[in-house]
């Protein structure tokens, strides 16, 4: 159905994953990213067997049932994060491939009318070497119960674009900064309040205007199973629900790596629970260097190089496990020879112990981390342990 509004004629365009088979995947993209190119939004439906959605809740359930409503502000709504430490269903759709593809267009190429890559002096369409990095930006179930977001429960957000987070105006920069997917965990209806949306809205001038609060809203209704993408430009918010049901979304959002994340992930997945993850998800979160040396750790090691090695700990000198030169490095961590490990095992033994006598139980932990590392430190000496 089209709309006329201040930004022209716009239609809220649905494709369906489930009649695209692989050849096809190109023709999907191109018609995915001139939807939001051209009206700011699109829904991907059946992007997702409902049975995937089913296992998402089920996982995050505890989680959800220990929120209380509002915890955010207002609402008779809760918000629950840190989606991909506590629910593996959930990594099916922040890696969903379709979604990722779309986001890459957006972001790393920055392929929306009017945009462009714009690295040291060059400006142009993202190609091959030159694409920005992405990450994840924001994990959240949005569990909307009856009555939120009516006058006695009024969301937190009503309409709103979703760049205005950090300082930098980003609204003359010809830029997309982020990327939001609506997940429909239920049914979204027009009666539980699904998303509202305003067709166009991210084609406003400055791009961040007021023009769009008072245009009429189209409901973005949705099975199960189906997604919601558009830029952080596009204006939308959530409806009210007018159901006696609850209306269970879920947010992933996408920005640029060299912004700061709303959801940190890396506080949010830690590294003892990173370490467990595939390589494209810890990457997705932000384990790895997204530019020059952004996001290095102590001795400048990449994340896959310190935290996210088994038995990583800070506090440990050499933890890093990197050889050091006699002679040219100084007094090492890492035992000279066979002796001098002996030593430094006994002391840390005899520490351990200590700790444990103590009651110190976190001390001696980390104590045996540390014995850990030692015993695979390299001998300067150059004998294998
Ligand atoms: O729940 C919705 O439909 C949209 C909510 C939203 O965009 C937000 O609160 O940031």
């Amino acid at each position: 159905m089209q709309v006329t509004n201040t930004f022209g004629t716009h239609e809220l365009r649905r494709l369906d994953y489930a009649a695209v088979d692989s050849d096809d995947a190109a023709e999907f993209d191109a018609a995915a990213l001139n939807a939001v190119d051209q009206h700011g939004f699109v829904v991907i439906e059946n992007a997702i067997d409902p049975t995937v959605c089913d296992e998402l809740i089920s996982q995050m359930r505890p989680y959800i049932d220990a929120t209380p409503h509002g915890l955010h502000g207002l609402g008779g709504t809760r918000r629950v994060g840190a989606l991909v430490a506590r629910s593996p269903a959930s990594h099916n759709m922040v890696t969903h491939p379709a979604v990722l593809r779309l986001v890459r267009s957006i972001l790393s190429e920055q392929r929306l009318s009017g945009n462009a890559v714009s690295i040291r002096g060059q400006r142009g369409p993202g190609r091959k070497g030159f694409r920005y990095p992405f990450q994840l930006h924001l994990t959240q179930i949005i569990d909307v119960g009856p009555g939120g977001g009516s006058d006695e429960h009024p969301h937190a957000l009503s309409l709103h674009r979703a760049n205005g987070m950090w300082i930098h105006d980003f609204q003359h920069a010809g830029l997309d900064p982020q990327v939001e997917v609506m997940w429909a965990l239920s049914d979204f209806t027009a009666e539980n309040g699904a998303t509202h949306v305003v067709l166009g809205s991210h084609r406003d001038q400055p791009r961040d205007g007021p023009r769009a609060y008072s245009e009429p809203t189209v409901q973005a209704t949705m099975k199960q199973g189906s997604v919601l993408i558009w830029t952080g430009w596009s204006v939308h918010g959530a409806g009210i629900n007018r159901s006696a049901s609850r209306r269970l979304g879920m947010n992933i959002n996408y920005a640029l790596a060299f912004l700061a994340q709303e959801e940190n992930q890396l506080l949010a997945c830690p590294p003892e629970l990173a370490r467990e993850l595939p390589v494209e998800l810890q990457r997705l979160i932000g384990y790895r260097q997204p530019s020059g040396s952004l996001n290095y750790v102590a001795e400048c090691q990449a994340p896959a190089d310190s935290v996210l090695t088994p038995d990583f700990d800070v506090l440990i000198p050499g933890a890093h496990g990197h050889p050091m030169v006699q002679g040219l490095d100084g007094p090492s961590f890492a035992p000279v020879n066979q002796a001098d490990f002996e030593e430094k095992l006994a002391a840390l033994e005899n520490a351990k112990r200590a700790a444990i006598e103590r009651d110190n139980l976190e001390a001696a932990l980390r104590i045996k981390k540390t014995i850990s590392v030692l015993r695979r430190a390299p001998r300067l000496d150059g004998q294998s342990p």
